[in-house]
């Protein structure tokens, strides 16, 4: 898989691709990361990415000429699945969402700043817009860096032992039922007795039991999803 991310501040979103799974997956080859800063594709002296919006109203409005010229460079380039625009208005991300990106070949994700981009932006060149959460960021690129994460770590090979992926929360609309490592017991606390029968359907049936209660506590909304 490949990701092109589009943004106005790259140095934000390095970080989260240096170290551990994602840095192993990069090194792995299993997915490339490429940052095109949009300064690099302005065409003024001031390198502007931004404007007054018309209309009047307060914040900056980024431009369509930069995007423009980076999406059409990449797309000459190769064919992309998804054109990503990371806005707070945009569908609430969630586990779904994360698994059918994981599928893709090649997507561009572009990281909105200051008060958005142009309309115009969104209408001819984004086929998806994608949000985090009900909360608004400065900007699209740490909403970026976890939906990066939440995809890579579901592509084949990312993830040491292919089966956690599966057992993740919410890959069943369920919350992850308790784990326990060693000690057996830990100042008078000790792990669920189940855990050392050896009675493995028996287990799997505790960690159901577990794992429903939590979501029906905690997330009953859950539940009632299809
Ligand atoms: Cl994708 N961008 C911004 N700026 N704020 C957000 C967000 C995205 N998702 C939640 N809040």
């Amino acid at each position: 898989m490949r990701i092109d991310i589009i943004t106005v501040l790259p140095e934000l979103l390095k970080s989260p691709f240096e170290a551990s799974i994602l840095k192993r997956a990069i090194e792995a080859q299993l997915v490339e990361i490429h940052f095109h800063n949009l300064r690099d594709y302005t065409s003024d002296n001031y390198k502007s990415v931004d404007d007054y919006q018309y209309g009047g109203g307060a914040g900056m409005v980024m431009l369509i000429e930069p995007i423009d010229k980076c999406i059409t460079k990449l797309k000459s380039q190769r064919d992309y699945d998804e054109v990503i625009y990371m806005t707070p208005d945009g569908a609430r991300f969630n586990q779904q969402i994360a698994n059918q990106l994981s599928l893709h070949k090649n997507i561009i994700i572009l990281c909105g700043h200051y008060k958005g981009v142009d309309q115009r932006v969104r209408d001819l060149f984004v086929t998806k817009e994608i949000s985090i959460g009900d909360y608004v960021l400065s900007g699209g690129e740490l909403a970026a860096a976890v939906v990066c994460d939440a995809v890579i770590r579901l592509i084949p090979g990312v993830l040491g032992n292919e089966t956690s992926a599966l057992t993740d929360s919410f890959q069943d609309n369920l919350l992850a039922p308790p784990i326990y490592t060693r000690p057996r017991e830990y100042k008078g606390h000790k792990v669920p007795e189940v855990l050392f029968s050896g009675n493995f359907p028996e287990i799997e049936k505790w960690r159901e039991e577990k794992a429903y209660a939590l979501t029906k506590a905690r997330r009953p909304d859950l539940l009632s999803e299809d």
